[in-house]
């Protein structure tokens, strides 16, 4: 094969290894199409010549810092290439104009300091060391001497540290486009400052990652014609709502929930706090503590970043309030109340935490317990109180915390936009995307459908970029390039959000039909998606449905997608809220018009999700992007381990992050397309 040097009895090696992956050795022996190999482990193995890769000749103990430079494109080189640099601290590489980073999982403050920041500033890309700030300093010279808006996607599975780049891109950007030494609040202190509120209230451990952003991110720094920044805009994306109420063995519910069981004394004994093990909403787990984290501390950094961005001490006292209510709200249980298919709550206990909730919402305690326990069903001669019975009491509480919880999120994020305000007439921007990363767990529900269709878009969005590129390039050098079609990927987005007939729409279709339940909304799949290449019913189920992502296959249990589909805040807690006497409560449930308080018009959280996608699509487009690519190295979550298998995962599935632009001297092909071939297992089809 023309990329393959020649390979004899003598030559250095890579041969496949069950556990390494990937093990070098020296050939003993060709035969024809096999070749023996003495592996540095000892062992000797024979495998086929299209199995063994030649081994780079030069290469230096530290590896290399741009992949393009590496003299044989392969999977084992490009893996010891970061593995060895991973071993010397450098844990950034670029391909070509995109930077790996491999999460060191320990502090490297050196790496990040203001020195560094200088050193960057201006320096040509690829002249230092592969570094965030060089892809931030690039983007900011792009739009100030073009005057073209700038895009840096950041992309990687959980605890890769996309949040973590994101950061350091962000105070980059602060860092060139602020004002040197002002005092007191400027725009880029509030922007910075706008992470630890964010993280505080959508942020928790999960078993990935002890700080996971459990919302989607895009930042936008706008600046004026000078370069200073001028305003900012901080778009969410689907913050997980279930967590409120449920949490999984070795997670925790969100940070401030920690925080507020660490405040002061006073504050404690003001909201009847203690331990974080009393709560329900926080005890499911049996996990409260985070190695290396001071809630205490946290709490008071917390409340210093939102002074930072403007949010006044009545607010912080309502929202921390608010968070307290939510877990004394957890406590109240219900038992069987006197008639038949009631409720009430359960022991004293219950009625002390019931009565604190409505102390600190401000609300009726009856009024609460009612909302709780009953439903008011609007006839058109009268009105009808039904009872509920405790399990369904016990939805009811859970559907308040979450519809509170996500209201007090969402106005967070509407006062971090006012208080940094937006600049009308900017007409450069640098966004920064921080997204979640591709989930398959062992059970995946509506959220990781939603995330999922998130990685699929933005992978059709990188492709489309590259292969625009890359086709230029061919266009350069003449190359036939119509059999590159098959990384396209929407077949799965038609399967997905195709209007009418994709997922999405079925699901909204099952929501808004009265009979619906997840079995009949998977037998409509089952139906309408039976030749489906990307779809598969799985053999023992009657309900999950697997799609064949880009990634790889994830099954989904459909169990909650219907409940979890339905955007709309039972109309008993709209009244509830919106009558508390604490108006930052009530404001958080502003009077609905008439016209759509009565209607029960279903609202679909997957199309507005849907949209949202479009819309953030649409303004990516309008950029030009700039790619960074995390990688976890191990699952330990800890500094100096790299598991190669582990990282090759997910070097396969971002497969077109290990693309490299640029032209391959022996294909007289993009390296790019080289690699694709290579990693999709394609290497020998082409040669
Ligand atoms: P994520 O954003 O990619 O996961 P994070 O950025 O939160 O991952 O990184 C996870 C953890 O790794 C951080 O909390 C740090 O402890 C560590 N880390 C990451 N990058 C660095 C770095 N450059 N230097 C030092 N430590 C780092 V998720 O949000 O779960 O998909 O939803
Ligand atoms: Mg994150």
């Amino acid at each position: 094969m023309a990329a393959q040097a020649s390979i004899a009895v003598g030559s250095q090696v890579w041969v496949e290894d069950p556990d390494e992956a990937w093990i070098d050795g020296e050939v003993l022996k060709v035969n024809g199409d096999t070749i023996t190999v003495k592996c540095s482990n000892e062992k000797t193995v024979t495998a086929k010549a299209s199995h063994v890769h030649a081994k780079d000749p030069e290469e230096s103990p530290c590896g290399v810092d741009d992949m393009t430079k590496l003299a044989y494109l392969h999977e084992p080189g490009v893996l010891q290439n970061l593995k060895s640099r991973y071993d010397m601290n450098e844990i950034y590489t670029y391909t070509g104009s995109i930077l790996i980073a491999v999460n060191p999982f320990r502090r490297l403050p050196h790496l990040y300091d203001i020195q560094m920041m200088e050193q960057y500033k201006g320096a040509d890309f690829g002249e230092l060391s592969p570094h965030p700030f060089a892809v931030a300093d690039v983007a900011y010279r792009l739009m100030l001497n073009e005057g073209i808006s700038q895009s840096i996607l950041v992309s990687g599975e959980s605890g890769a540290g996309k949040t973590e780049s994101t950061k350091m891109i962000m105070r980059y950007l602060a860092y060139m486009g602020g004002k040197a030494a002002t005092e007191g609040r400027t725009v880029e202190k509030q922007v910075l400052q706008s992470n630890p509120v964010l993280e505080a209230f959508g942020n928790a451990k999960t078993v990935r990652n002890n700080n996971s952003s459990r919302f989607g991110k895009f930042v936008e720094i706008q600046f004026d014609q000078k370069g200073r920044i001028s305003g900012a805009a901080v778009r969410t994306y689907l913050l997980e709502r279930s967590r409120v109420c449920q949490i999984s063995e070795s997670e925790r519910n969100y940070h401030c929930f920690y925080m507020i069981c660490a405040g002061s004394p006073e504050e404690r004994e003001k909201y009847k706090l203690g331990d974080p093990s009393t709560f329900h909403y926080l005890n499911q787990s049996n996990c409260y503590k985070i190695d290396g984290l001071d809630e205490s501390k946290e709490y008071l950094e917390t409340r210093k970043a939102m002074d930072i961005i403007g949010i006044s001490s009545e607010e912080q006292e309502a929202i921390f309030r608010i968070v307290a209510a939510i877990l004394h709200l957890g406590n109240v249980e219900f038992a069987e109340g006197d008639d038949v298919d009631s409720s009430k709550p359960k022991n004293e206990k219950s009625m002390f935490h019931l009565r604190t909730a409505a102390e600190l919402f401000m609300c009726d305690e009856k009024a609460l317990e009612d909302s709780l326990c009953k439903r008011i069903i609007v006839t058109r001669d009268e009105n009808i109180v039904k009872t509920l019975d405790a399990e369904a009491a016990k939805g009811s509480r859970d559907a308040l915390a979450k519809t509170v919880y996500s209201r007090l999120f969402d106005w967070l994020v509407t006062k971090i936009n006012n208080s940094i305000g937006q600049d009308p007439t900017s007409k450069c921007l640098i966004g920064v995307l921080d997204i979640y990363g591709f989930e398959s767990f062992k059970t995946n529900s509506f959220e990781q459908f939603c995330i999922n269709l998130t990685n699929e878009k933005l992978q059709q969005h990188f492709n489309q970029h590259v292969f625009k590129m890359e086709q230029e390039e061919y266009t350069k050098e003449e190359i036939d390039w119509s059999y590159i079609e098959f990384v396209d990927n929407q077949d799965i987005l038609d399967l997905i959000d195709k209007k009418p007939g994709g997922i999405i729409a079925l699901l909204d279709e099952a929501c808004m039909l009265p009979r619906s339940t997840h079995e009949t909304f998977a037998q409509k799949l089952y139906q309408t998606f039976k030749n489906h290449k990307r779809f598969v019913k799985p053999k023992l189920s009657r309900s999950d449905f697997t799609i064949c992502h880009y990634a790889g296959d994830v099954t989904y249990q459909t169990e909650l997608f219907l409940d979890k589909n339905k955007d709309y805040v039972i109309a008993e807690h709209q009244a509830l809220l919106g009558a508390s006497g604490c108006s930052f409560v009530s404001g958080l449930f502003p009077l609905l018009s008439d016209d759509s308080s009565k209607s029960s018009k279903f609202s679909s959280i997957g199309s507005r999700f849907k949209q949202q996608l479009q819309s953030l699509l649409e303004t990516l487009s309008s950029t030009e992007p700039h790619y960074i690519r995390c990688v976890k190295p191990n699952s330990l979550l800890k500094p100096a381990i790299f598991e190669n298998q582990n990282v090759l995962q997910q070097l396969r599935c971002g497969v077109s992050f290990v693309v490299v632009v640029g032209i391959s001297v022996c294909f007289k092909l993009p390296t790019s397309v080289l690699i694709l071939f290579f990693l999709r297992g394609l290497w020998k089809q082409l040669g």
